[in-house]
């Protein structure tokens, strides 16, 4: 089998080559990657020496550059990871967002009619579904909850996800879809708050906890949502959404003082700035569906996760230090300075 992984340069992306070079030795992996800000070749540099993996460099809203990948490659599955991620750079600046993940995923979808694939899967996220009240502990989203979106990041994805569900109904194309909460794990881009925290922590910099950190996260080892996308794109209904969590709510506040305890730093370090515009108050999943119907169930817990974590980013400095000392910085201070 062959296998098209856009944004594989990425977190998740990143997480999930290695995930099938692992599991599913016997497929080939390429991965297309527009190398964005988010996307380092470092990621994928144990992979690149796998025959079985190729990277490609491109941009998945590049019409003509996806027809002829698929001429040549004639992939048999395609799991598009490739989006802007980050929902406060949504907020500054939108255009990119509804380019490449909404177009983006279109590009990717006409050229999987046009060649013949076997499976698309679209990976989307729980922030579809909006947000739900903090005091209201008995509500979780399910795949039947309304799409109800408060960013320019998740209705791009929410778009493009109404997108895939329309390819399938008008053109029978065999799609999947999972939305899934809060990632975390090696390789995580340090814009995002765990890595973000870490890094700041580590260079007893203040961590900017936006509003007063009660705003509440699922959050998800990366390597069970890689086992899920897994299991979805090659077992999964078509036509179908999963949505993927591990009911492991905690409020930010939470996931900042772990941190600052793992890291033997004072929690002084701790500064409240100025909150995110339309900040989503809480996520939390049902995945009653995925593990009903495929048998999914995460393996990692949340404290032993973070440790893996904290670890990895202790263990591999290269790899966040130099992204944090080049263009980064004029981000941070774009953001946080004046927050
Ligand atoms: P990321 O920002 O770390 O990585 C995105 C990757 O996509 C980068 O390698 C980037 O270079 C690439 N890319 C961006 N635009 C591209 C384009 N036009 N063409 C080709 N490649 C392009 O993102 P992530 O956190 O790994 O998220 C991956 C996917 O998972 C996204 O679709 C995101 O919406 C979804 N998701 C993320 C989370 C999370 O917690 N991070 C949770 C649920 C769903
Ligand atoms: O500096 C910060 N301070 C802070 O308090 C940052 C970067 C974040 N936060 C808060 C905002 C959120 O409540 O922490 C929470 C998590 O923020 P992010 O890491 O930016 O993630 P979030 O906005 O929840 O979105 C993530 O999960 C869903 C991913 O970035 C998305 O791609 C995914 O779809």
């Amino acid at each position: 089998m062959k296998i098209i992984v856009t944004g594989g340069a990425g977190f998740i992306g990143g997480n999930f080559v290695y995930y099938e070079l692992k599991n599913h030795p016997e497929d080939e992996i390429i991965c297309l990657d527009k190398l964005t800000y988010a996307g380092n070749l470092e990621t994928l540099e144990e992979a690149m020496k796998n025959p079985k993996f190729k990277f490609v460099k491109g941009d998945i809203a590049d019409r003509k550059f996806v027809y002829e990948l698929f001429e040549s490659e004639k992939p048999d599955i395609v799991i598009n990871f490739a989006a802007e991620s980050h929902v406060d750079r949504s907020i500054e600046d939108p255009e990119i967002f509804l380019k490449t993940n909404v177009m983006g995923t279109q590009v990717l979808m006409d050229a999987c009619r046009k060649y013949g694939i076997t499976r698309y899967h679209q990976v989307s996220t729980d922030e579809v579904y909006g947000d739900l009240p903090l005091d209201r502990p008995d509500l979780f989203f399910n795949e039947d909850t309304p799409i109800h979106t408060s960013s320019p990041y998740s209705a791009s994805k929410a778009s493009a996800d109404l997108l895939v569900l329309a390819y399938y109904r008008t053109y029978k194309l065999p799609v999947t879809i999972t939305r899934c909460s809060n990632n975390y794990g090696p390789y995580h881009f340090p814009e995002k708050l765990i890595p973000l925290m870490i890094a700041n922590a580590l260079a007893d910099k203040p961590l900017p906890v936006y509003g007063k950190g009660e705003n509440v996260r699922d959050w998800l080892y990366v390597e069970d949502h890689c086992a899920a996308i897994d299991l979805v794109a090659r077992k999964g209904k078509v036509g179908e959404v999963y949505n993927v969590g591990g009911h492991n709510e905690k409020t930010n506040l939470e996931v900042v003082k772990t941190i600052l305890k793992q890291l033997g730093k004072p929690e002084s370090l701790i500064t409240f700035v100025t909150d995110r515009p339309g900040h989503d108050r809480r996520y939390a999943i049902d995945p009653t569906k995925i593990h009903n119907e495929l048998g999914w169930l995460p393996q990692t817990k949340f404290d032993d996760g973070i440790k893996k974590t904290v670890q990895w980013y202790l263990d591999n400095r290269n790899w966040w230090e130099s992204i944090i000392s080049g263009e980064y910085k004029n981000y941070y201070e774009k953001m946080y300075a004046n927050r």
